[in-house]
């Protein structure tokens, strides 16, 4: 038994990768020592994008025990109510209505606000903020972000309503809140309905005040990849009185007593156990986020000054997650491409992610269905292109980070030999 990480309080009895990854060799001092040409991988273990934080394993694994004892597993138990009511105490929201998963929740809360016909989206986010609307027949129409700052363009959304419109749809990426201010104005001048995907942006404040009561609804992702993992979440939020009591019945069939049926519903319903991953999760939430402040502060100095590669940055006058470490690759400056510096990274066994690499439109069906969205959508490809996500988070330690980004300045400032190099190897430009 052994404590694995600062700030994090879980005494695995299992070595998992992370935890047994004693780099071997941290520095590289000839291209050829790269392990993408060969050279020994500077983790013996992979290293993952959104490899979960555990918590208090022990007062987990009491709650678990309480609930077997209680053999009340599910449907609007003890610990979910206990959970649902911290998360609207902390964020100071009247109500939250947490689900089995963001993708589901997503799809009661469009059913609940009634939308219909066609729904504005960025593309540059995950599939599901698209799929939940298309899995209901609602279109999405795909807008374009800002360069800066990766979210929606509220100039752009505004060119793309049409009769048919029923609602924007704004994604908090990497956690950053979308322009919420300039989006509310749209919607009200519209009478659209605006909903915000928040999967990032639990604990992220906007102009102080803390995302989840913006908009008509806003919706968390607790999976076990985020920063407060429930193993598989998500939570509905909302000062709608009305809305908040129609969720509840959606998640639940639409049953309002033992056999009577009120509406269309579904199985949306977190679990006694999710429940109790969420408390636990939520009790370790400010050392989570030290540790992922810690690990942005260090990428940030030990990146500082390469040529073509920038982090986005963090609003410091803002609360933040910190839970993504996202990296932009500008090729011509940098010498190589994302995708080059990709596949070196996983060659070493540091499984960089392309987040939200190649866009929502340019995946199945939009890309069939919308064969022409890319026209509109210039700074989507732009990013799409460019950026790559690197480890952090409670299983990834200081010195991973370090030797992380001593092998990403190794690389870019030998990055015409090991261009050269990989053209002669026949890599570059392979995916
Ligand atoms: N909206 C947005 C903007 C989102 O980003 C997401 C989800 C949603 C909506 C929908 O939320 P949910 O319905 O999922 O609640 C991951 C997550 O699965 C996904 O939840 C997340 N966004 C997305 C950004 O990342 P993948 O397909 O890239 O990776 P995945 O789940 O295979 O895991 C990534 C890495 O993490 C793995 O390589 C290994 C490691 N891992 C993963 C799991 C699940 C672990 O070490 N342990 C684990 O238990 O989607």
């Amino acid at each position: 038994m052994h404590r694995n990480r600062v700030g994090d309080t879980d005494t695995a009895r299992f070595e998992d990768a992370s935890q047994s990854n004693v780099r071997r060799q941290s520095v590289k001092s000839h291209i050829e020592e790269l392990a993408i040409f060969g050279g020994t991988p500077i983790f013996p273990c992979k290293l993952h994008v959104g490899r979960p934080n555990i918590g208090d394993r022990r007062a987990l694994l009491e709650r678990i025990n309480d609930i077997l004892d209680r053999r009340w597993l599910t449907n609007d138990g003890p610990y979910l109510q206990a959970f649902e009511k911290h998360i609207c105490e902390l964020i100071g929201v009247k109500h939250c209505v947490a689900v089995c998963n963001a993708t589901v929740g997503l799809e009661i809360l469009a059913k609940a606000v009634g939308l219909s016909g066609e729904v504005i989206v960025p593309s540059f986010t995950f599939a599901a903020t698209a799929h939940a609307f298309r899995w209901l027949g609602i279109t999405p129409v795909f807008c374009d972000i800002d360069r800066a700052t990766h979210n929606i363009d509220p100039k752009k959304a505004g060119e793309l309503i049409t009769a048919r419109t029923s609602g924007i749809v704004g994604v908090h990426l990497w956690g950053r809140p979308c322009d919420i201010d300039a989006l509310s104005d749209l919607a009200r001048r519209h009478g659209l309905t605006l909903l915000f995907d928040a999967a990032h942006a639990f604990g992220c404040s906007h102009k102080g005040r803390l995302v989840g009561g913006f908009g008509d609804a806003e919706i968390f992702s607790f999976h076990a990849t985020k920063f407060i993992n429930t193993f598989e979440g998500g939570a509905i939020v909302t000062n709608k009185d009305e809305l908040a009591a129609k969720l509840r019945l959606m998640r639940n069939f639409g049953f309002t007593g033992l056999d009577t049926v009120a509406c269309l519903g579904t199985n949306g319903k977190m679990n006694e156990v999710c429940a109790a991953m969420g408390l636990n999760s939520v009790a370790s939430m400010d050392s989570f986020i030290e540790i992922n402040r810690q690990h942005y502060d260090q990428y940030r100095q030990q990146m500082e000054f390469l040529p073509g590669i920038s982090i986005a940055l963090y609003d410091e006058s803002e609360k933040n997650n910190y839970q993504y470490i996202v990296l932009e690759i500008d090729k011509e400056t940098a010498g190589l491409s994302r995708d080059d510096l990709e596949k070196i990274l996983w060659a070493e066994n540091v499984l960089a992610r392309r987040y939200f690499y190649p866009g929502c439109h340019r995946m199945e069906p939009y890309r069939t269905e919308q064969p022409s969205a890319s026209t509109q959508l210039p700074n989507t490809q732009c990013l799409a292109e460019r950026i790559i996500c690197l480890p952090t988070g409670s299983a990834v330690t200081s010195n991973d980070v370090a030797s992380i980004c001593t092998l990403v300045r190794f690389i870019v400032r030998n990055a015409d030999a090991v261009q050269e190099r990989l053209a002669m190897s026949g890599i570059s430009g392979i995916l």
